[in-house]
């Protein structure tokens, strides 16, 4: 897979060099493409952000700046374009999934107070929010939307890091999990983890799964 970004901060996407992503970019297993915006713009300031017309706080980005890069970095409309904003319908792993079967995502960040409405009506495929707050730009969406989706692409896990069996994947909560040693603070593992009986194991492993999932999200299991 491919991911291109459209920002006015690449520098945030150096963080991405970190850890399991940054070992898979490494080999090759994906890439991103981060372009600068301002780059783009024909002002002879280089500018990319006016005031809103009728008024109200803040400023906008102004739509040739966005339209001219999106147009340059995605000439064949190959990509799914997706804008970062909290009126976007909400990430989940479901979506993440979704996401991960693309060949080439496009990932257009607003910064100040979001764009002007016409480059979303021309050029975006889908509005995507993170959750409901308000970030000072959409990169740290874009962040955290490329790290779920960059773990479902073959090769960026290893075989002990699976996606098969953790929180979401199934819906529920994860369930507590201990290593070492078997005795912490006067703490102890529970008894049945270490009897070594598996079915035992998965029975209360999935009992706490959906005792913590009514308690704290019982939204999860409508
Ligand atoms: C984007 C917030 C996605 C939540 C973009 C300010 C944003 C956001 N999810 N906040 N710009």
């Amino acid at each position: 897979m491919k991911i291109k970004v459209l920002t006015l901060f690449p520098d945030i996407y150096d963080s991405l060099r970190c850890g399991v992503l940054g070992k898979a970019l490494d080999k090759g297993v994906f890439s991103i493409e981060v372009t600068n915006i301002r780059d783009y713009s024909t002002d002879k300031h280089k500018r990319c952000d006016d005031y809103p017309y009728g008024g109200g706080a803040g400023m906008l980005m102004t739509p040739q700046p966005l339209h001219d890069s999106i147009s340059a970095v995605d000439p064949e409309r190959k990509a799914c374009r997706i804008y970062l904003s909290p009126k976007g319908e909400r990430l989940s792993q479901v979506i993440v999934g979704k996401l991960a079967q693309y060949d080439e995502l496009l990932l257009i960040n607003g910064s100040y107070e979001g764009i002007d409405q016409r480059i979303i009506d021309l050029d975006v495929d889908r509005e995507i929010s993170i959750g409901d707050y308000v970030l000072s730009t959409g990169d740290y969406a874009s962040l955290i939307l490329i790290d779920t989706v960059a773990r479902y692409i073959p090769g960026v896990l290893g075989s002990s890091e699976s996606t098969v069996e953790e929180s979401f994947s199934d819906g529920l909560l994860e369930y507590p999990q201990y290593t070492r040693p078997a005795e912490f603070m006067g703490l102890t593992v529970p008894e049945v983890l270490l009897n070594g009986n598996h079915a035992e194991i998965e029975r209360w492993r999935r009992k706490q799964s959906l005792m913590l999932t009514k308690e704290r999200r019982p939204d999860l299991l409508e």
